[in-house]
């Protein structure tokens, strides 16, 4: 029997970069969740009678919102909904399901990097049938949807037991409880050389894995313990908690701090790395040495080639905007096309579906390929393991030898948090309109070359996507990026990238702030950061 729920639109509930991301205060409120999974629902053409998977990261609030939308997803006619046992699935690990059990679509529950728990956060995505996050055409019906939405359905049905793999009915719906992690592991067993990593594992090969009591301590646990005999503790931090452990789950140098000092400690394990809140993302920190995501990117595209599962070659290489060109100098050593699209996974969708790039990534540590079509972060740990263990040499030593070739793209992050709306608009209003007067002034040693607002053409749809940061070139080659993110939850975080490229013939093995201090300096003076924003320091610097 279908339930009409009447309700009220509330304001706000635009997807961002990655979804509808809020305090989980807001979500709780009453119809909040249901009016956007409702509006989904509204949008997708064609679900009656369809697969839909539902999976989230385990935050805090996963399991009551999962419940919800099973029966809403009854109500809305769907055939059958596919659920990860617990309530878990990673990213990828759900994109991977929706594309193997031919699902129309997915909605994945997380907040990603951001902190969880009842006064932290909470998000929705929906991905669409390719497995993808929803394109901007998509996730615009979405919103004007949930301005105007005045009801949503639902049938009078207990929760299910999420912990039972197993299956239920539910208003008549299919409801299939599956486990979280052997059909993603079993994929990865396609695309890399187990053995070979296995052997070297037995040779010695030592890593540690930060799951930073996120999602994919039990992917990590089963794929590098149980299958590639990594040593048990290889995995940190490998149950997924309601609250992260009161942790911000986001592998970067500062909140993954132990494992970067672990790695640069005497008794450093091989390799090391971690991964983020829903799984999608990577950190990489060999032996004493910190990959960069950019780096990283450009160096799996140069040597991919060595797991059987791209031993064919790639298609192309695509980059979002602010990564570095690190990986455009690979794709024109192999004759490749590169392509650059704005801040987010959801614009390599088209790129992949149409077989023009192979693999994708962006400068805040996502990685991934066509395999799936999410960045994947155990995918990035595992190329890695697999290449180290073809090459049969130290993360260190691939790096050098990648930067004696290509040259080295030195790079940061770094991040304003919680800046006041207004003021950080007013910062990038000023900047914006100081375009067409940037190109020919210096900044100390730094002349502007070209100064623009990025907009991408996607090449497969024709469709356009203005005002996706802004970018300042300098005659030398090195670059500035200014964007505001669209992910948080509190305020404007403003997203300072920098760049600058040594040749094969210059500086490859100084210090990274030390190379960027003429950049950082420009980039005060050009967007005026501490004047408009009261800030003098970055909170983050990755
Ligand atoms: C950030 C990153 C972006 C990433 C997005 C979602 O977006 O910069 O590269 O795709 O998070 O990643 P923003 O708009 O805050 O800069 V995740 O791991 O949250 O799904
Ligand atoms: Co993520």
């Amino acid at each position: 029997m279908i339930q009409t729920i009447s309700s009220v639109p509330y304001d706000g509930q635009k997807p961002g970069t990655s979804g509808l991301r809020k305090k989980v205060r807001v979500f709780q409120q009453p119809n909040y969740a249901e009016n956007f999974i409702q509006s989904v629902f509204d949008v997708v053409e064609g679900k009656t009678g369809t697969s839909l998977v539902i999976g989230g990261d385990g935050r805090y609030h996963n399991r009551t919102v999962i419940q919800t939308a099973i029966r809403m997803a009854a109500a809305n006619g769907y055939g059958r909904v596919l659920v990860g046992a617990g309530g878990i699935l990673s990213t990828p690990a759900a994109s991977h399901v929706i594309r193997k059990y031919g699902a129309s679509g997915g909605l994945i529950l997380s907040a990603s990097h951001n902190p969880g728990g009842p006064d932290e956060d909470f998000g929705i995505k929906y991905n669409i049938a390719n497995g993808g996050p929803a394109p901007e055409k998509v996730t615009d019906a979405i919103y004007a949807r949930t301005r105007t939405i005045n009801r949503w359905l639902t049938v009078d049905a207990p929760d299910i037991d999420l912990d039972t793999p197993g299956r239920v009915t539910v208003g008549g719906m299919t409801v299939e409880v599956i486990d979280s992690v052997a059909d993603y592991a079993a994929l990865m067993e396609t695309l890399f050389d187990f053995d070979t990593i296995r052997s070297r594992v037995a040779d010695g090969f030592t890593m540690s894995f930060d799951a930073m009591s996120a999602v994919t301590g039990p992917y990590a646990t089963e794929i590098l313990e149980r299958r590639l005999g990594f040593a048990p503790g290889t995995v940190c931090n490998g149950n997924p908690l309601e609250d992260f452990g009161h942790h911000h789950p986001d592998p970067n140098l500062v909140h993954a701090k132990a494992l970067y000092d672990r790695m640069m400690s005497a008794d450093a394990p091989d390799f090391g790395a971690a991964s983020d809140g829903d799984g999608d993302r990577n950190l990489i920190i060999g032996k004493g040495i910190f990959i960069t995501p950019s780096d990283s990117l450009a160096m799996l595209a140069a040597n991919a080639h060595l797991a059987p599962g791209y031993a064919a070659g790639l298609k192309g290489i695509a980059r979002s905007m602010p990564t570095s060109a690190a990986a455009d100098r690979v794709a024109e050593a192999l004759g490749l096309p590169a392509f650059e699209t704005p801040t987010g996974w959801k614009f390599f969708g088209n790129l992949l579906d149409a077989g023009m790039a192979t693999i994708c990534g962006e400068e805040s540590a996502g990685t991934g390929s066509d395999h799936v079509r999410e960045k994947d972060g155990l995918w990035a740990v595992l190329l890695w393991l697999n290449i180290l263990a073809v090459r049969d040499m130290p993360a260190k030593a691939l790096a050098e030898e990648h930067w004696a070739r290509f040259g080295r793209n030195y790079y940061a992050r770094h991040d304003y948090e919680a800046i006041e709306t207004e003021k950080a608009d007013a910062l990038m209003a000023a900047l914006n309109a100081a375009l067409a007067s940037l190109p020919g002034q210096s900044f100390g040693p730094l002349t502007v070359s070209a100064a623009d607002n990025f907009a991408y053409l996607d090449p497969v749809d024709g469709s356009e996507s203005r005002n996706q940061g802004v970018r300042i070139l300098f005659v030398c080659g090195s670059r500035i990026v200014f964007r505001l993110s669209g992910t948080g939850t509190e305020g404007a975080t403003l997203r300072v990238y920098l760049e600058r490229y040594e040749g094969v013939d210059g500086t490859l093995d100084a210090e990274t702030p030390a190379m960027l201090a003429d950049l950082i300096a420009a980039a005060e003076s050009v967007a005026g950061i501490a004047r408009f924003t009261g800030r003098t320091a970055p909170d983050v610097v990755t």
